[in-house]
């Protein structure tokens, strides 16, 4: 018997197969989240050139992308970036809502973790602040947890997959 823990701070990242989803709309936020991302990935041995990413238009598209590629068998994990920002056109809650539980039940479906780093925010100030900002980077807070959930899955006897 034994505790498990992977913290992303002692992850080597080298020979994990990341891919990242990012929504084109408010790409003024997404494009920095997918910077964090990619910085933090690089921190820990995996170059940019080597990660994937598929730009799909919004955030109601993130799961539909993520699915596919998280049952590939090509990816250990996916990254999902977005910005669902109360002041834009469409209700809120019609495309966080069915972002995030479609980003969860892909996981559940696959087995394969899959990071939420899509921002649900009132503004776009409250983005902008955590894309980069005095509130971190949610990129790259999703890239370390995709680099744990790795690390701890491989932990476990028998395999990878639910
Ligand atoms: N998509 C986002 O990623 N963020 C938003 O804030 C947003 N709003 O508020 O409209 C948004 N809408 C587009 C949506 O994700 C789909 O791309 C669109 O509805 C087509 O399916």
């Amino acid at each position: 018997m034994g505790e498990y823990a992977a913290p992303a701070d002692d992850v080597d990242a080298s020979d994990m197969r990341l891919a990242i989803v990012a929504g084109r709309f408010n790409d003024h936020v997404t494009a920095p989240l997918l910077d964090g991302a990619l910085t933090t990935l690089a921190d820990h041995g995996l170059d940019r050139d080597d990660v994937p990413v598929y730009w799909v238009p919004g955030a109601f598209e993130i799961p539909l992308l993520a699915k596919r590629l998280a049952r590939s068998g090509q990816v250990d994990a996916v990254i999902c970036l977005g910005a669902v920002i109360r002041g834009d056109t469409a209700p809120f809650e019609y495309v966080a809502g069915p972002c995030a539980a479609g980003i969860a039940q892909a996981a559940l479906d696959t087995g394969v973790p899959i990071a939420f780093g899509v921002l649900t925010t009132n503004d776009d100030r409250q983005a902008l602040d955590r894309a980069g900002g005095p509130a971190g980077n949610k990129g790259a807070e999703a890239a370390t947890t995709a680099l744990e959930m790795v690390a701890l899955l491989r932990t476990i006897p028998g395999g990878h997959r639910c």
